[in-house]
């Protein structure tokens, strides 16, 4: 065999599927040729007559395939630092959204910016989620609410994939809210979402899929099932924010729909995480958003076990419930607060969150055929990567085997 690039002297977790835990090897090698992974496995069973252009030893470091965020919002321009202190002061998340602050004043601010500018305000969220061994992030648009805005957040997005390393995968969000300049008029702008803005940010190629937020502050079950059958109906695939503060079965709406993942879930009941069991939709879990909003209701982590849920973590990293741009740390709040055991955590920011972006058969995990996308770590066990906040301890990252 012949490769480009050999990395030997590997603790490798492979995630690969129907091993147990993390299939973890010991003394383990990744070969790659052209970007994909062309060997993984001891080194034992290596071919002794292969070679490698480059061949770089990792002493035993940890390697782990290179980790998804797959639900953030972090193309927006402004901050809420102030909206955070008034709710450090008492005043509830819903109330402030129901005045027009919340996810309404991020609308105003990302308005307000040019393509560039909004470029430039995310791109250290982007790099912070990088440094941490990151190679592929999902974003989210929503605080254009109007189609040149909207269009201007996803534009600003794949500007970022071309400034940096690293697979986008994009979202439309433009059932976030309903934008001021048609208070109280859902109906209408859901209308306009349908019937303008899917169809011509489908047709511009500038999203993979559509989402949407089913919530008393966001829009009726009713209006996000018409949001998502148009964008399905325009080729698009399907994410939903589910159940995040109040159970609207949203989680069962997502699964009606084929929804590639239903994210938040506070509230999710048993009739929801069965359907998405059936309908093999990913849960995805987002402990940022649930520690800076102080919610009490802890996901059901027993029930989507019970029920065989597959369950990932992402960062959710947005201006207002969820100012995090830390897989590691929502890996470790995963962990302290949901519950969560480190394999978990592990499979939650890998595998899982690949079939979250229905890339399972190119990300993901450490396969034969898979992209070579890598984190390698100054860490011996899966366990150093969870259990604390603070210290990086990514030694490189790997996107498509450079
Ligand atoms: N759920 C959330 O937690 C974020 N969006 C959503 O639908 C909040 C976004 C924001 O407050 O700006
Ligand atoms: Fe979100």
């Amino acid at each position: 065999m012949r490769c480009d690039r050999l990395w030997r002297r590997a603790r490798v977790a492979t995630l690969a599927p129907g091993r147990p835990g993390l299939g973890l090897i010991e003394q383990g090698v990744v070969a790659a040729t052209d970007g994909r992974i062309v060997f993984v496995g001891p080194e034992s069973d290596w071919p002794r007559a292969s070679r490698a252009d480059e061949e770089i030893d990792l002493e035993g470091r940890l390697v782990t395939p290179g980790l998804i965020d797959c639900h953030t919002h972090l193309v927006y321009a402004g901050d809420r630092a102030e909206e955070h202190e008034r709710r450090l002061a008492g005043e509830s998340y819903e109330a402030i959204a129901r005045e027009g602050g919340g996810i309404l004043s991020t609308v105003s601010a990302t308005r307000a910016a040019s393509e560039a500018e909004l470029v430039r305000a995310s791109l250290p969220r982007l790099d912070a989620l990088l440094a941490e061994g990151v190679t592929t992030v999902e974003i989210k648009s929503g605080y254009g609410l109007a189609l040149e805005h909207e269009r201007k957040q996803l534009r600003a997005a794949r500007e970022l994939a071309h400034l940096r390393a690293f697979t986008l995968k994009s979202t439309f969000l433009g059932a976030h809210a309903v934008p001021p300049e048609l208070a109280g008029r859902a109906e209408e702008y859901v209308h306009q979402v349908c019937t303008e803005m899917i169809p011509a940010i489908a047709t511009e190629g500038l999203a993979d899929a559509a989402d949407a937020f089913c919530e008393r502050i966001g829009f009726s079950p009713g209006e996000t099932r018409a949001v998502l059958e148009a964008a399905s109906a325009h080729g698009l695939a399907v994410k939903l924010h589910a159940d995040q503060l109040s159970n609207q079965h949203g989680a069962a709406l997502a699964a009606s729909l084929r929804a590639q993942s239903a994210d938040h879930l506070e509230y999710i009941d048993e009739a929801g995480a069965a359907a998405l069991a059936r309908a093999d939709t990913t849960a995805v879990l987002l402990p940022g958003a649930f520690y800076f909003t102080r919610e009490k209701r802890v996901p059901p982590i027993d029930l989507l076990r019970r029920q065989g849920v597959r369950v990932a973590l992402a960062t959710d990293c947005n201006p207002g419930t969820s100012p995090l741009a830390s897989l590691l740390a929502a890996m470790n709040l995963a962990a302290v607060l949901f519950g969560m055991s480190v394999e978990e955590c592990l499979i939650g920011v890998t595998r899982a969150a690949a079939h979250a972006l229905a890339l399972a058969s190119s990300a993901g995990t450490l396969e034969p055929g898979k992209h070579c996308d890598l984190a390698i770590w100054n860490a011996e066990r899966p366990a150093e990567l969870v259990h604390r906040i603070g210290p990086n301890p990514l030694h490189a990252r790997i996107w498509r085997g450079h």
